[in-house]
């Protein structure tokens, strides 16, 4: 428990740092707690440097003169470097491909009419299709559903050509890289196997092709992972437009029986939200004001892009939403959910509700989902949140005052709309209007996650500010767009950060669609909707007649915990982005693989500078982070000729 540290220093969401205070005053152990207890970290595993593919290991390759250079079987640190990361690598695009598998397989199913779902996104299903070189004419809209279905379904199954999702959102100039590399996926599951035979005891030893299997996984991860959910997700649920809701613990709500949603699947999450609207006055005979639904981690953005849900909090402080006392339920899914959660659950009348067949929590409830039996899942979980509002020990309920505005919504498709209010004929023409004239001097996507291991927020947030100072627009996905929507980034106020220049260019577009200002940071969504700010980049280089490489643009994962914030980074590293991460990955024990991933052109044998244009930047201190990203933008800039 927090005895030796402040919780001052663990976050600075004040929200957090009162129910820190509570749980340390009730006994309750948090990750903020644990995370301190597993200091100092193994340097071997910092370093990616120990093996454990046999059982002729554990090894480990020592840093220093003295201790083994090679794995009992002769590997080098640089082979087991390499072999981690791209483990770890599948590890992060794998949890983004099964959540692209099962929305595929929920729309056939809605599709054929055994799942419970109206499809709400005709739009989008009609430009998928489309784009797959389908016939609409005479179809109704289940016959195109299903077909759609059936081919991404293919992208789990064929065993030659290349994954028709790449097909899809790919630029045409990434293509030729990636083709002349021979790193081109033919189907997800295909290429994940592939990958644990290449890292497997006695298979492959050579760093390079060590590497490239690294590359191809990151572009499962970036086709068959993020575009696949969104695009399917966007079919069932609808693609987001602009929304206002609350951020912040004060959005659980005293009066009303509380439940959070938690994870990453919509399909869960959205019938959670139906039931709840169809069970309101149920709460109502038991003296609660209604049923109030809140999000934490990606959950939280699926629902708040799509219908307005309040958000609570992040990652790193998912436990501290049940210790106010106000939780009801807790649904969980799939991905970033701590099965420290069911210990805190227990301290007090909340449910811990696991809801996929393969994904379960010890001692936590479980109401199972399929897409044929969603409606009996939703039902089920808010009757159980329902029943546990009489169990409320109101001695424990303290709920930490205050939340803050936020805009999210900003799908491409919103974006384009927005835009289309300055310039209907040609959207884009203003945005890169901007960015020529240097009012934008470049976009940063700052991405992933929150970490126990540093300051909660701190980075997202100092970053961020940096950044738009030198106005740089910044868009902003999963818990670090949480970060920036607690300190009020996703607002128009929070243009009072921004450089001048930026300022102007946002007022601009904000009155044009009624708002005083856009936010300086636009909300883009969840983690696997990292694809909508790649099919950005995507129609902004086409727009223009270069490559994504060329674009004046980097990522960003200030406070990363999940190997998805790698996977997804090593994704835009194979598009020619530049990507900082602030905490570093397991490489620093191969200076081969190291110097690969983070060299500048012509360092090194190879670097991915010089064969995509992109590399990783490892920096903690997010301020000296920001202007490594800017020298890299500006370099950008001038080789397109523009001033900065
Ligand atoms: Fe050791 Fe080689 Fe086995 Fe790894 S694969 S544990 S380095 S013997
Ligand atoms: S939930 S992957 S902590 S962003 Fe997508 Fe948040 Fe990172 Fe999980």
């Amino acid at each position: 428990m927090i005895k030796t540290f402040l919780a001052t220093d663990l976050t600075i969401d004040t929200g957090v740092q009162e129910l820190l205070l509570k749980a340390n005053s009730e006994g309750i152990e948090t990750a903020f707690d644990r995370a301190k207890q597993q200091e100092p970290h193994c340097k071997f595993g910092l370093a990616g440097v120990c093996c454990r593919r046999c059982m002729m290991g554990p090894c480990r390759i020592s840093f220093g003169e003295k201790g083994a250079k090679r794995g009992g079987c002769g590997a080098t640190a640089d082979q087991i470097v390499a072999r981690n990361l791209l483990t770890l690598i599948v590890d992060g695009a794998t949890p983004h491909v099964e959540h692209a598998r099962e929305v595929a397989h929920t729309l056939l199913e809605a599709a054929e009419g055994i799942a419970p779902y109206e499809i709400k996104g005709k739009d989008k299903l009609w430009k998928i299709a489309l784009d797959l070189g389908l016939t609409l004419e005479g179809k109704s809209t289940n016959e195109v559903a299903k077909e759609v279905a059936l081919i991404a379904l293919q992208d789990f199954q064929k065993q030659t050509g290349v994954a028709t999702w790449l097909s899809l959102h790919a630029h045409a100039k990434s293509v030729e890289t990636w083709e002349k590399l021979n790193i081109l996926p033919r189907n997800a599951h295909l290429e994940i196997a592939n990958a644990i035979n290449k890292a497997a005891m006695g298979c492959d030893s050579d760093p390079l092709n060590l590497l490239l299997g690294v590359m191809t996984m990151a572009l499962v991860e970036g086709y068959d992972g993020l575009h696949l959910s969104t695009d399917l997700s966007d079919v069932l649920f609808g693609t987001p437009k602009l929304v206002k809701a609350q951020y912040n613990m004060g959005v659980i709500k005293a009066d009303y029986v509380n439940i959070a949603v938690h994870g990453h699947i919509p399909m869960v999450s959205e019938k959670v939200v139906e039931w709840s609207r169809k069970l309101n006055g149920e709460a109502k005979a038991l003296g609660a004001q209604g049923i109030n639904v809140i999000g934490i981690c990606c959950s939280a953005n699926e629902l708040l892009m799509r219908q307005g849900v309040s958000v609570a909090t992040n990652f790193a402080s998912q436990e501290l939403a049940i210790v106010t006392g106000a939780l009801e339920a807790m649904v969980v899914d799939a991905q970033c959910i701590m099965p420290g959660l069911q210990k805190v659950a227990e301290c007090y009348h909340t449910e811990l509700i696991s809801t996929l067949p393969n994904i379960k929590i010890e001692g936590s409830s479980h109401v199972e989902f399929s897409p044929a039996k969603a409606d009996q899942m939703g039902e089920e979980i808010v009757r159980k949140a329902l029943a546990r509002y009489t169990e409320r020990d109101m001695v424990k309920l303290q709920i930490p005052k205050g939340t803050v505005e936020a805009y999210a919504g900003f799908s491409v498709e919103q974006i384009v709309e927005v835009l289309s209010k300055i310039n209907q004929e040609d959207p884009l023409q203003p945005f890169i209007q901007a960015l020529t004239d240097g009012d934008i001097l470049g976009v940063v996507a700052i991405v992933g996650c929150t970490n126990p291991r540093v300051k909660q927020d701190w980075a997202n947030t100092e970053l961020a500010k940096e950044l738009l100072k030198h106005n740089v627009l910044i868009v902003a996905t999963g818990c670090s767009a949480h970060s920036l929507g607690k300190f009020g980034l996703l607002s128009p106020e929070g243009i009072e950060y921004c450089g001048p220049k930026l300022a102007n260019v946002l007022k601009t577009m904000g009155e044009a669609n009624g708002l005083t200002s856009l936010p300086p940071a636009w909300h883009m969504g969840s983690c696997v909707d990292n694809s909508r700010i790649d099919d950005l980049l995507v129609a902004l280089a086409n727009r223009v007649g270069v490559g994504v490489r060329d674009l004046p643009v980097a990522g960003s994962s200030p406070e990363p915990q999940s190997p998805k914030a790698l996977s997804i980074g090593t994704f835009f590293i194979a598009q020619g982005v530049d990507v900082h991460i602030g905490l570093n990955a397991p490489i620093s024990g191969s200076p081969f693989v190291e110097n690969a991933l983070t060299g500048d052109k012509g360092d090194f044998a190879v670097t991915t500078d010089e064969l995509f244009g992109g590399k990783l930047i490892y920096e903690e201190d997010p301020i000296k982070a920001a202007h490594v990203l800017l020298q890299r933008i500006i370099k950008k800039r001038t080789a397109l000729g523009l001033q900065s």
